[in-house]
């Protein structure tokens, strides 16, 4: 008898190398967007943090977006990284759905190249922060690295992680350029 075949699982989220629940969520408007905000989840497991990222926008998936954000502290998250482009509104919408702290990275890659998504993500109303970052790839990795400075303080592994991190950037940078 032919074997019976089970249904194709959904893919719903890529999981981070480091093993254990998620304690970061990393966010972002579109698939597109992932060769970017990897760097996010790339930084989290060189501080031995495990982390989650899916597509989530707050336009295209309100429904998902309320969702996700709404259950992530029971589900053991601790911090959100969002990653968006154009009118990015994802870290501003995750922050007033969350008093998690929410790291916003503005995405290039529309006529202005993010400069709007910059200002979309920073320029928050009074009362509901974003901390926001630089454009592209040094602010995914940079979100990364402030989410391990965070968790850092109650938690000796991840603290003695981003000491490590930082002593051995400042090993690797050469003397001579050439
Ligand atoms: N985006 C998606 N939904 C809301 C926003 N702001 C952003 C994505 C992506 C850009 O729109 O984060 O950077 C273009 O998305 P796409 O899927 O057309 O490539």
């Amino acid at each position: 008898m032919a074997a019976r075949k089970s249904p194709a699982k959904k893919k719903t989220a890529v999981r981070s190398k480091t093993k254990g629940t998620p304690r970061v969520a990393i966010l972002m408007g579109s698939a597109n967007d992932w060769p970017i905000m990897q760097a996010a989840g790339d930084a989290l497991d060189g501080l031995g943090i495990a982390w989650e990222a899916k597509v989530i926008s707050a336009h295209r998936t309100p429904q998902r977006h309320h969702d996700y954000v709404t259950t992530a502290e029971d589900r053991g998250i601790e911090a959100f990284i969002c990653g968006a482009g154009m009118a990015a509104h994802l870290a501003g919408v995750t922050a007033a759905l969350t008093h998690l702290p929410v790291l916003g990275v503005p995405l290039p890659g529309s006529a202005v190249d993010g400069m709007d998504a910059l200002l979309a993500t920073v320029q928050m109303p009074g009362g509901i922060p974003v901390a926001t970052f630089a454009i592209g790839k040094a602010g995914a990795k940079n979100a990364g690295l402030f989410a391990g400075a965070m968790l850092a303080g109650g938690d000796a592994k991840v603290r003695k992680a981003v000491i490590g991190f930082r002593e051995k950037q400042t090993a690797g940078v050469p003397e001579s350029p050439a």
